[in-house]
C-alpha cells in the first residue's frame, strides 16, 4: 500500500473505531485521491481530504413508538450531515436492522462524491434507523415514521437538509414522514424527495436509480461499440432499484434472468419479462412477500440462502446491498465471461472483488457514478418544487439520461489510462474536484 494512504487510513481508523464500512469507503477514495492531491498541493495544504472525511454534523436520537400489541419499542435514529460545500445536505434514509453509525457514515461519504458528479447543487448526507419494517403493519410503520420525524424535523428543511428513500424507505414511508413534518412545521415544502405525484413528487423518481444504472452500463458498452441488445443480465435484489433496472434492460433488448432478496435468488432462464415484472412489483411493493414465491408462480429454480453471481451472464447489476459481491463471486463472474458490472447498490463489491474486475479489464461502473440517477432525479424534484411546476416524463427522463452521460464523460476524463478506463478513479477524482474547490473558496469552515 502507498505509505501516504496507509498513514492517512491509520488516522481515520484511530478516530473512527469499529466502523469497517466507513474505513472501506474512505480507503477506496483515498487510493484515488492521495496521488491526485500530491500533484495539486492547494488541496493538500488546506487538508481538504481530512475535512471531507469528518462529518459536519452527526445527529443521533431516540425513536420510541408503540406496537400493535400496545408495547413500547425503542429504536435509534440517525442523520449524518456530511458536507454542504456545494448545496444543502441531500441523501436517503435507510430503515434496516443492520443500520449503525459506521454504515450511515460510509453512505454519507459516498453521497458527497455522487451528488457532486450529478452536476446538481447538492451536498451529501444520509440517515436512517435500525427499525425493521419487515413484518410490521402499516399502522406500526406509520407510528414509527411519525416518531422518527418528530425529532428529525428540527434538523432538516428544504434549504438545509433534504432526505429521501433508501433500503426499507419507499413511497409509503416518505408519505408518513412528510405528513408528520407538515403537521409539526405547518409548511408544505420540498423537504423530502420521492414524494407521491399528487403532493409534489416527480415523475421518474421511482424509476431513476435503476434506469440510471442501465443508462450507465449502456454508456460503458457504447465505448466498445456494443449495446445491451441481446445481453443476459444478472440482477440482485428485488426492491426499488432491481425492479426498474429490470424494466429498462427489457426495454433496451436485454434479458434479466435473476432477482433476489435476503433469503435467496430465483433463476428464470426465459427472462423476467414485463408481465412477470409487474407480478414481482405487486409481490414486493403491495403484498410484501418473498422472492421465493416467484419460483412457485412461474416454475423456475429458487436457490435458498445464495446470491445470483454463479449464473452465467454478460452484465451484472448488483442492486441489493453493500459487500454482496466478494472475491470468489467476482472470480466466478469473470470465469463465466461477464464483461460489465454496473452498481445499482452502494458499495456492493468488496475491494478484493474490484481488484479482480480491474485485473481482468471489465467495464466496472462503481456505485457513486452508476447509481447517481436516483439522487439526480431527487435534485430535479427539488427544482420542480422550487418552481412549483411539474415536468412531464420525457422532460425528466431526458434530463436523467443526459446526467448519466455527463457522469460517464467525467469518469472518462479523470479515469482514462490509455485504452482502459478506471471508472473508480474517474468517479472519485471527478466527484472530488468541485467539492474541494468550493471548500477552498469558502475558507476553513
Ligand atoms: P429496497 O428496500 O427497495 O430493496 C432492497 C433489496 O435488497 C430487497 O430485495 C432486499 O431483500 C435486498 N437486501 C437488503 N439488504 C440485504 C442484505 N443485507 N442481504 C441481502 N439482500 C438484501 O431498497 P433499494 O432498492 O432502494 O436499495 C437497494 C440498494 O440500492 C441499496 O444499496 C441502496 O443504498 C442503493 N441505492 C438506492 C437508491 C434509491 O433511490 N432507492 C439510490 C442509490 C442507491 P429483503 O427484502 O429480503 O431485505
Ligand atoms: O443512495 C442514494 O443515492 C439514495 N438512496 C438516493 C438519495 C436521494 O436523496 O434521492
Amino acid at each position: 500500500m502507498d505509505p501516504k494512504v496507509e498513514h492517512f487510513m491509520a488516522a481515520i481508523k484511530a478516530k473512527n473505531p469499529s466502523q469497517p464500512e466507513f474505513h472501506q469507503a474512505v480507503h477506496e477514495v483515498a487510493e484515488s485521491l492521495i496521488p491526485f492531491i500530491e500533484e495539486h498541493p492547494r488541496y493538500k495544504h488546506s487538508k481538504i481530504l481530512e475535512r471531507i472525511a469528518e462529518p459536519e454534523r452527526v445527529i443521533i436520537f431516540r425513536v420510541p413508538w408503540i406496537n400493535d400489541k400496545g408495547e413500547v419499542e425503542i429504536n435509534r435514529g440517525f442523520r449524518i450531515e456530511m458536507n454542504s460545500a456545494i448545496g444543502p445536505y441531500k441523501g436517503g434514509l435507510r430503515f434496516h436492522p443492520t443500520v449503525n453509525l459506521g454504515i450511515l457514515k460510509f453512505l454519507a461519504f459516498e453521497q458527497v462524491f455522487k451528488n457532486s458528479l450529478t452536476t446538481l447543487p447538492m451536498g451529501g448526507g444520509k440517515g436512517g434507523s435500525d427499525f425493521d419494517p419487515k413484518g410490521k403493519s402499516d399502522n406500526e410503520v406509520m407510528r414509527f415514521c411519525q416518531s422518527f420525524m418528530t425529532e428529525l424535523c428540527r434538523h432538516i428543511g428544504p434549504n438545509t437538509d433534504i432526505p429521501a428513500g433508501d433500503i426499507g424507505v419507499g413511497g409509503r414511508e416518505i408519505g408518513y414522514l412528510f405528513g408528520q413534518y407538515k403537521r409539526i412545521r405547518n409548511e408544505f415544502t420540498g423537504v423530502l424527495t420521492g414524494k407521491g405525484l399528487e403532493w409534489g413528487g416527480s415523475v421518474i423518481r421511482p424509476e431513476a436509480t435503476g434506469y440510471g444504472a442501465v443508462y450507465f452500463a449502456q454508456e460503458m458498452l457504447s465505448m466498445k461499440d456494443d449495446s445491451l441488445e441481446g445481453k443476459v443480465c444478472v440482477v440482485s435484489g428485488s426492491g426499488n432499484v432491481a425492479q426498474f433496472t429490470t424494466q429498462k434492460v427489457n426495454e433496451l433488448g436485454g434479458k434479466v434472468v435473476t432477482l433476489s432478496d435476503s433469503a435467496g435468488f430465483i433463476y428464470d432462464p426465459k427472462g423476467i419479462d414485463a408481465e412477470k415484472l409487474a407480478w414481482v412489483m405487486d409481490l414486493k411493493n403491495i403484498r410484501r412477500g418473498r422472492i421465493k414465491e416467484y419460483a412457485e408462480e412461474f416454475g423456475c429454480e429458487y436457490h435458498d440462502g445464495k446470491r445470483p453471481w454463479s449464473v452465467p451472464c454478460d452484465v451484472a447489476f448488483p442492486s441489493a446491498t453493500e459487500n454482496e459481491i466478494r472475491k470468489e463471486d467476482a472470480e466466478t463472474l469473470v470465469k463465466n465471461n461477464c464483461r460489465v458490472i454496473s452498481e445499482g447498490a452502494n458499495m456492493p463489491s468488496t475491494p478484493e472483488a474490484i481488484e479482480i474486475y480491474q485485473k481482468n479489464k471489465l467495464l466496472f461502473g462503481p456505485g457513486k457514478a452508476a447509481n447517481a440517477g436516483g439522487v439526480a432525479v431527487s435534485g430535479l424534484e427539488m427544482t420542480q418544487n422550487s418552481m412549483r411546476l411539474p415536468w412531464n416524463r420525457d422532460e425528466v427522463d431526458n434530463r436523467l439520461h443526459m446526467i448519466m452521460k455527463n457522469i460517464h464523460a467525467t469518469c472518462v476524463k479523470y479515469g482514462s489510462e490509455g485504452e482502459y478506463i478506471d471508472y473508480v478513479k474517474g468517479a472519485n477524482i471527478g466527484g472530488f474536484v468541485k467539492v474541494a474547490d468550493a471548500m477552498l473558496a469558502q475558507g476553513v469552515v
